[in-house]
């Protein structure tokens, strides 16, 4: 099958599913055509299967902004027109999916009749999609929509609770590559790290206000009265700046490491004692599953989809939003107790094999034959 993925190539979680999802139906054998205005952070290799389309917003003194939609569109209509394409696939509602229902209803000009399926990954449901300012094109755009899935049972209640839609959401669950991410002894690591032997807690996001970094810090300010231990942040965004500051306000810039965005984020999880992810809202957690994969049991919220990955008191212990006491509580009843831990971890680890990337992927290629079967079904009965 010919795919045009679509999707934001930064550290954000819809990127990395798109991009891993690319790769992995790549090495499947369908050829990928990637549509987005950088390389995706993770397309790292090479691949006769993949290929990579830049779109371009030239800009001009009357634009306060680059009509990235208008540049979107052209590029998906030229991509669709010279490669064959079977089917576009958008990750992040806003603005891709309103971007596809425009680029399908050009190509109709050139006979092609080319089905879209959206990816709903969270925020583009949960916070942005919810604001006035977006929520007309959202609702439209996930009707017009061929196809469309969710990556949580959590985010496919929530898009038809506010938006009403009567579309069927398919949900398929975010994936891990459980061989990239595996527990694996890196002793020499883990001492340049931790040197007396500290134990070792992690944080990964885009530093947004929704992951509550300061939430992070001050669970990491408790359980150091209480143990060694070091953390690692991992990632970089808006809040970095504000949790460097408490860091500071806090004496404990000894103790934290700033990171900023990594790639190889399986070696870090490898090192890892707890994986802590307190946000507000959280669709899936894929840096979660990340960890869990990794052997590395998590502390978080209970915040949307995250219960589906994180199963309180097997593999981590949730909390409601800004319990910081509580999350502190229960990180040190893992860290202070080797044979509970070691459980926890190996629970962990076993939880994250149900969400690996050889059984999830076929799931998206049985969907993309069902929309292609019905999409072209309902064309010719049209005709
Ligand atoms: O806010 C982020 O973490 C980025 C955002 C994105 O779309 O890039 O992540 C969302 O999609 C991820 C992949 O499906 C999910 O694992 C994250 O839970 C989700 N983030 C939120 O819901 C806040």
């Amino acid at each position: 099958m010919n795919i045009g993925i679509v999707c934001y190539p930064t550290y954000g979680g819809s990127g990395v599913v798109a991009t891993e999802l690319g790769k992995s139906l790549a090495e499947r054998g369908h050829r990928i055509h990637f549509i987005t205005y950088n390389r995706p952070i993770r397309l790292d290799l090479f691949s006769e299967n993949i290929f990579y389309h830049e779109v371009r917003t030239p800009n001009y003194p009357l634009f306060e902004f680059s009509p990235y939609e208008s540049a979107l569109a052209s590029t998906m209509v030229e991509v669709a027109r010279f490669n064959e394409i079977d089917l576009f696939h958008v990750h992040y509602a806003i603005p891709h999916a309103s971007v596809a229902f425009l680029a399908q209803q050009i190509l109709e000009g050139y006979d092609l009749h080319i089905p879209f399926i959206t990816t709903l990954h969270g925020t583009d449901i949960t916070l942005v999609g919810k604001d006035k300012s977006y929520k007309p094109v959202v609702r439209f755009s996930i009707e017009k929509s061929n196809g469309v899935t969710a990556v949580s049972d959590f985010l496919k209640k929530d898009t038809v609770k506010h938006f009403g839609v009567k579309q069927d959401i398919q949900v398929i669950p975010n994936f891990v590559d459980t061989n990239r991410f595996r527990p694996h002894n890196k002793d020499h690591f883990r001492k340049m790290v931790a040197s007396q032997g500290e134990k070792i807690l992690i944080h990964t996001s885009n530093f947004r206000k929704v992951k509550r970094i300061e939430d992070v810090i001050q669970v990491f300010s408790q359980v150091k009265d209480k143990i060694p231990s070091k953390l690692m942040m991992v990632g970089d965004g808006p809040e970095r700046g504000p949790a460097e500051n408490l860091c500071r306000e806090l004496d404990l810039c000894e103790y934290i490491t700033f990171l900023g965005s990594q790639n190889a984020v399986e070696e870090i999880y490898a090192i890892g004692d707890l994986f802590l992810m307190p946000s507000e809202s959280e669709s899936f957690g894929l840096s979660a599953l990340e960890a869990m994969a990794s052997g590395v049991p998590v502390i978080s919220s209970n915040a949307g989809g995250l219960p589906e990955v994180v199963i309180d008191g097997v593999n981590g212990f949730t909390s409601n939003v800004g319990e910081v006491d509580k999350m502190a509580t229960d990180a040190l009843s893992l860290l202070q107790d080797v044979e509970k831990w070691t459980t926890f971890s190996q629970a962990a680890r076993q939880h994250a094999e149900q969400f690996t990337r050889d059984f999830i992927v076929p799931m998206y290629e049985e969907y993309y034959q069902e929309i292609l079967k019905s999409y072209h079904t309902r064309q010719l009965s049209s005709t």
